[in-house]
């Protein structure tokens, strides 16, 4: 989203610290262990020098060779036994460096989803899963590669080439200045590359979010997909943002293809300076034999950290990219959120709710979906709502468990405005079955109970029934263990809703919420549902969303909504009365009383 604008409270590296609490010491043992064998590595060579100018190319050789062969002997076994020193502590360094790098992303996934899981409607609907799906995968793991990789290669590189520069100034400062004067080209360099490759980074991973994007909904739109046989359309579409993703990767490789030859020659122009000006230096007797075998022994040392930095250079990019966008999530915060001192309420409710004069709008709709809504339903009274499509019947029942925010006005239960009550405890008290059906890949069981091992199975098959769902569901073949969702078996769309309303009710809510459950549900079934519900032996005010009349005609209180505005209520005796919009329904769902009606005038 508008993550470039976005302002942290912490920067990235601040906050990759605040992510390795109690992993922090082991993390500075690990770039020690870096340190120490990078400097091992000087020994190599330093051991080489002193071999040659003793025992090979000195004045004194032959005879050193013969008196001092146990020195000789020495210097060959410290070079094994630094090298050994050096393998241990490269291993063991790692090592660390991959534990603390776990342990980050364990962390940060695990509070990254505790995030998801209280972020508010508003926020689903503004993120795409296939991008949220991304910021948990492969950016997380730009993280983690940070932490193992590109950490260790900075202070890798920085100590190998500090190490050699040092040894090179004390062994003949002269000749190290004129290898080392090359060195801030580099710098340089890899500061422009720096500045090209940035926003290639920021591209690369919008593309990678945007394929996963692609993949995610035409996999679970499956249906539809094959409904409309657009197999080629979706593959197709797919391709394209392979594609896209494919070329954004090559031509970000390409950016250090550019500056790779620059920073390759002046690398390759070390060994070459030495050469030459090595040779002028021992020629003149100013550098030892010996001096010049360790200098070109260790003149990678000052080379490879200058080839290294542009991928170095690149993968912090990476890392730059994908932390951004992971930190967008992390420092996110919900806009319906429990207030400072908001009340605790858990007992039941006695089930008042009232709309005080309530009007709301979408943050991204322009125009308001509700206008000053007011009624009153009192406990345990069946509050039914009717309307055209798309007139806000929806939106209406979502402000009761502040999925949103009223733009306006107020809605209280039992006298308690619903923002001033921890979100918990209101929406645990409210049992809602969605118009969307979603069940889980789980058990018939599972999907009622729903995470509750309070419920047990005697209730679950007792609110099944009361769905109207005990009978179907006896007759699969493994009853209540029957896996459905995803991976199990399908179910018809009136069998989901009524195993979405045996959900709702095993809650025992003091609110249930029926948003449209039953209109997949043939007539007969529908009317056994509701002689079930009356005689649930918990209280519980209720609120029908139905277009049958026969849904609702024995509600307490009917709501007629039309475009956001309660244009007529009372029970359904009154509204035929009053002969609007509802007694028109009526009469269309009920030709006979129609008929009777005009006899009746006649
Ligand atoms: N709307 C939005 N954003 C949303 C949901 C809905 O702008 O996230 C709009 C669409 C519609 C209005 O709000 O114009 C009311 O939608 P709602 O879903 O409340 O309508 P409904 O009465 O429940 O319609 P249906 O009978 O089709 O379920
Ligand atoms: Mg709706």
């Amino acid at each position: 989203m508008k993550s470039n604008t976005k302002q942290f409270p912490k920067n990235k590296i601040a906050w990759l610290w605040e992510n390795m609490e109690g992993k922090r010491a082991l993390y500075f043992v690990g770039i020690l262990g870096t340190v120490l064998y990078n400097i091992l590595q000087l020994t190599i060579p330093y051991f080489s020098g002193k071999i040659v100018d003793l025992f090979l190319t000195g004045e004194n050789a032959a005879t050193n060779l013969q008196v001092h062969r146990d020195l000789l002997y020495r210097l060959l076994f410290a070079m094994v036994g630094f090298t050994f020193l050096r393998v241990i502590v490269v291993y063991g360094s790692c090592m660390i460096y991959e534990t603390v790098s776990q342990s980050v992303l364990y962390r940060v996934r695990n509070y990254l989803y505790d995030k998801l899981q209280r972020q508010d409607m508003t926020f689903y609907s503004t993120y795409r899963t296939g991008d949220l799906m991304t910021r948990q995968t492969g950016d997380l793991d730009a993280v983690r590669h940070m932490v193992a990789w590109v950490v260790r290669m900075v202070v890798e590189s920085f100590s190998l080439f500090a190490a050699a520069a040092v040894f090179f100034l004390y062994t003949n400062w002269k000749l190290a200045l004129c290898v080392l004067v090359i060195s801030p080209f580099v710098f340089w360099i890899i500061y422009l590359f720096r500045n090209r490759v940035a926003p290639m980074h920021a591209a690369l991973r919008e593309k990678l979010a945007q394929m996963n994007t692609c993949a995610q909904e035409n996999i679970s739109g499956n249906r539809v997909v094959k409904a409309f046989a657009r197999e080629d359309y979706e593959i197709e579409k797919f391709d394209r943002a392979n594609t896209d993703y494919a070329e954004t990767n090559k031509a970000t490789g390409m950016v250090w293809l550019k500056f790779f030859p620059i920073v390759e020659s002046i690398a390759n122009l070390m060994p070459v300076v030495l050469l030459a000006v090595g040779g002028v230096f021992m020629i003149r007797g100013q550098l030892t034999m010996g001096d010049y075998v360790a200098f070109s022994g260790l003149i990678w040392a000052i080379a490879n950290p200058m080839r290294q930095m542009g991928n170095i250079m690149n993968e912090f990019q990476r890392f730059s990219a994908a932390s951004k966008k992971v930190m967008e999530l992390y420092y996110s915060e919900p806009k319906i959120r429990d207030e400072e001192n908001a009340v605790s309420h858990p007992e039941r409710f006695e089930g008042k709710i009232e709309f005080d004069n309530v009007s709301f709008q979408y943050e991204d709709g322009d125009l308001p979906v509700l206008h000053n809504i007011s009624f009153t339903a009192h406990p345990n009274e069946t509050v039914a709502i009717m309307g055209e499509t798309g007139c806000g019947k929806t939106s209406l029942i979502n402000l009761i468990p502040r999925f949103y925010e009223p733009t306006e006005g107020q809605i209280r239960i039992d006298g308690i405005p619903v923002e001033q009550l921890k979100l918990y405890d209101l929406r645990k008290q409210i049992g809602l079955a969605t118009q969307d059906v979603l069940l889980y890949s789980d058990t018939i069981e599972g999907n009622i109970a729903y995470g509750d091992d309070s419920i047990k199975m005697n209730e679950v098959v007792k609110f099944a029934r009361y769905s109207a769902a005990a009978d179907f569901i006896s007759k699969m073949p493994e009853g209540y263990d029957t896996l459905v969702g995803e991976r199990g078996v399908g179910l018809s769309g009136g069998q989901k809703q009524r195993i979405s309303l045996a959900r709702a009710l095993a809650i025992r809510p003091s609110v249930l919420i029926l948003d449209d459950t039953t209109s997949a549900v043939d007539m007969e079934t529908e009317s056994y549902i509701q002689r079930q519900l009356e005689n649930i032996n918990h209280a519980c005010t209720t609120f029908i969303i139905a277009y049958r009349i026969s849904s609702i005609k024995d509600a307490d209180k009917i709501l007629v909504l039309d475009q956001g505005r309660i244009i007529e209520q009372g029970t359904h005796e009154e509204l035929v009365a009053k002969n609007g919009y509802y007694a028109t329904v009526y009469y269309h769902q009920y030709p006979m009383a129609a008929k009777m009606r005009e006899q009746g005038v006649k």
